[in-house]
C-alpha cells in the first residue's frame, strides 16, 4: 500500500492527495510534519510530502506525481504531445513557485499566526503578497480560457495550481470575479468536482475544529 507522509492543509500535500484521488488510487496518509525527525529521515530537506511504495521513497509533489503516473497510467494526468505536456509542466512549476509566493502569506498571516502561533498578522506581508496575487491572476486569466489549463482534460497544471488557489482562499483570500472572470470560473469549476469537494469539505472541517468559538 502507497504511503503518503504529510498533513492536511499542507498545500503540497494537498497537490498530491488530489492527484491521487483523480487517478483513484489507493493510499494511507501517515501523518508527518515538516521538519520532524520522521521527515528528515525520509527528505533530506524536511519538507512534506514524500511517498513511499515498497520500500521506494519519493520526495517533492512534482516528483511524486511524475512516479505515479508510471506506476498508474490510467486517467493520465499528463499531456501525450509534447507541446501540452510542456505547457503543462511549466503551468505546475508557476503555480508551485510564484503562485505560491501570492497564497502563502495569506494562510500564514490569516490562519497559521493568529490561530495556532497567537500572533497578528503581518499586514504588509498581506500587502506584498496582494501585489504578486494581481500579477498571478493577470497571467492566468489570459493563459486559461476554459476548464482546464491544457486541452480537455484535468492534468497537472489543474491540480498545482488548484492546490494553491485553495490555500489562499483559505486564508481568506477571494478572486475578483469582475477582473479575473475566466479565472474565477475555473477555479470554482475544479473545487467542485467530486473528488476536491470531498477533501476540501475535509480540511474546512479541520481549520474550523481549529477556529476559536
Ligand atoms: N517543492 C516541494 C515543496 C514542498 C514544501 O514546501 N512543503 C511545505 C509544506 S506545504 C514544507 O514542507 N515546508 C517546510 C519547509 O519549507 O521547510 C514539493 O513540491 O513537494
Amino acid at each position: 500500500m502507497i504511503v503518503l507522509y504529510g498533513i492536511n492543509l499542507s498545500t503540497f500535500t494537498r497537490k498530491v492527495r488530489l492527484a491521487l484521488a483523480e487517478k483513484g488510487m489507493e493510499y494511507r496518509i501517515e501523518v508527518a510534519r515538516m521538519g520532524s525527525l520522521r521527515v528528515r529521515a525520509l527528505h533530506p530537506l524536511g519538507k512534506i510530502p514524500v511517498l513511499e511504495d515498497g520500500g521506494v521513497v519519493v520526495p517533492d509533489s512534482s516528483v511524486i506525481i511524475a512516479y505515479l503516473e508510471r506506476i498508474s497510467p490510467q486517467r493520465p494526468l499528463y499531456p501525450g504531445d509534447a507541446p501540452s505536456l510542456a505547457r503543462a509542466l511549466w503551468l505546475e512549476e508557476y503555480a508551485d513557485t510564484r503562485l505560491r509566493e501570492a497564497t502563502v502569506p495569506y494562510f500564514s498571516e490569516r490562519v497559521v499566526k493568529p490561530l495556532f502561533l497567537r500572533k497578528p498578522a503581518d499586514e504588509e506581508a498581506l500587502t506584498r503578497a496582494g501585489a504578486i496575487r494581481d500579477e498571478c491572476c493577470d497571467y492566468l486569466e489570459r493563459e486559461i480560457a476554459g476548464g482546464f489549463a491544457v486541452g480537455e482534460t484535468l492534468t497537472v497544471a489543474d491540480i498545482a495550481i488548484g492546490a494553491q488557489f485553495v490555500t489562499y482562499q483559505q486564508g481568506g483570500g477571494a478572486i475578483d470575479a469582475a477582473r479575473w472572470p475566466k479565472l474565477a470560473r475555473y477555479v470554482g469549476a475544479l473545487r467542485q468536482r467530486a473528488v476536491w469537494a470531498a477533501m476540501l469539505a475535509e480540511e474546512d472541517a479541520a481549520l474550523a475544529a481549529a477556529r476559536p468559538l
